[in-house]
C-alpha cells in the first residue's frame, strides 16, 4: 500500500486544527501507521525543505516551520499520496477549492496549516527523515472490506 508523510505544520497545532485534520483523512479511510509531535531543529527543516533552499520565501519558511511543534504522520492507503494532495488545496490558500483544508482554514501561503508529500517518491525520503522503521506500525484493520472492494 502507499504511503504518505503529513504533518500539521505549526499554525494548525497552535489553532487546534491536528483532531480535525486526522479526522479527515480517517473519515475518508486512510489508515494513520506513524504519528508524533516534535519540534523541528534548523537543520531537519532545511533538509525537509531543501528543494526550496535559495528562494526568496526559504528563511521565512524555516523560522515559520521551526516556530513550534508541529504534528508528523504517515498515512497509508490507496493512492494517499494524490489524494491527501487533493484534500489540501492548492499551496496558497488563496487559490484553495472551499472545502479542501487550505480553502477551509488558510488564507496566507506562509501560514497553510498542513504539509503533505507531493510524489510517492518524496514521500519516503521525508518519511525515513521523520521516522524510524520500528516507528511505523503495521495492523490489519477489520474494517478494510467497508473501504476497500
Ligand atoms: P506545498 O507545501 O504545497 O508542497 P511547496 O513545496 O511548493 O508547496 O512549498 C513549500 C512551502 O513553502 C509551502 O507550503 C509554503 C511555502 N511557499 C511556497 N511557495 C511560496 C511562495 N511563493 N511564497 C511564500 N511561501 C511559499
Ligand atoms: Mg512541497
Amino acid at each position: 500500500m502507499e504511503r504518505t508523510f503529513v504533518m500539521v505544520k505549526p499554525d494548525g497545532v497552535q489553532r487546534g486544527l491536528v483532531g480535525e485534520i486526522i479526522s479527515r483523512l480517517e473519515k475518508r479511510g486512510y489508515k494513520l501507521i506513524g504519528l508524533k509531535m516534535l519540534r523541528l531543529t534548523p537543520e531537519m527543516a532545511e533538509k525537509h525543505y531543501a528543494e526550496h533552499r535559495g528562494k526568496p520565501f526559504f528563511p521565512g519558511l524555516i523560522s515559520y516551520i521551526t516556530s513550534g511543534p508541529v504534528v508528523a504522520m504517515v498515512w497509508e492507503g490507496k493512492n494517499v499520496v494524490a489524494a491527501v494532495r487533493e484534500m489540501m488545496g492548492a499551496t496558497d490558500p488563496q487559490k484553495a477549492l472551499p472545502g479542501t483544508i487550505r480553502g477551509t482554514y488558510g488564507i496566507d501561503i506562509g501560514r497553510n496549516v498542513v504539509h503533505g508529500s507531493d510524489s510517492p517518491a518524496t514521500a519516503e525520503r521525508e518519511i525515513n527523515l521523520f521516522f524510524s522503521p520500528e516507528e511505523l506500525v503495521t495492523y490489519d484493520r477489520n474494517l478494510d472490506v467497508w473501504i476497500y472492494e
